[in-house]
């Protein structure tokens, strides 16, 4: 059964303040691997897309201004049950609700300004990283923990 994947963008902020190699860090210490990566400025037009169900909402416009206002890193991660545990990882959306121990929590204040997205649900990661990569740049590897992280 293929392992299942989800897609983390590192936001503007979180670029601009060095947590980049934070986020990282955290992913791979709980066992998740990295399966693909890329650094973009988004253009508005992609930033409308991944943003699409929260279009005429009043904070649309002003998030994506800011998701374009600066250098993102988009990854794709892999391991057991990646969408809802990396999800769990990130915390909540405002992060003045997010648990300590968290990204959120432990990083951000502000809910534009919350350093990390994650995908929702398996549907979301499928879609969301389609809308980032393309087949082939993501990349099938082993590595000596996979015997570690799978129930195999
Ligand atoms: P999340 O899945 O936790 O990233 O949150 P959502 O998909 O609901 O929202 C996407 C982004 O919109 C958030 F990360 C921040 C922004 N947002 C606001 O600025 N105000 C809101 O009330 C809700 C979301």
């Amino acid at each position: 059964m293929p392992k299942e994947r989800t897609f983390v963008m590192i936001k503007p902020d979180g670029v601009a303040r060095k947590l980049v190699g934070e986020c990282i860090k955290r992913l791979e210490q709980r066992g998740f691997k990295l399966v693909a990566i890329k650094m973009q400025v988004l253009t508005r037009a992609k930033a409308e897309e991944h943003y699409i169900e929260h279009k005429g909402k009043d904070f649309y416009e002003s998030l994506i201004n800011f998701i374009i206002s600066g250098p993102t890193i988009q990854m794709v991660w892999e391991g057991e049950e990646a969408v809802s545990q990396i999800r769990a990882m990130v915390g909540s959306t405002n992060p003045l609700e997010a648990s300590p121990g968290t990204i959120r929590g432990d990083f951000a204040l502000i809910t534009q300004k919350n350093v990390i997205h994650a995908s929702d649900s398996i549907q979301s990661a499928e879609r969301e990283i389609a809308l980032y990569f393309l087949p082939e740049e993501i990349v099938e590897y082993s590595v000596g923990d996979d015997k570690w992280m799978t129930s195999m």
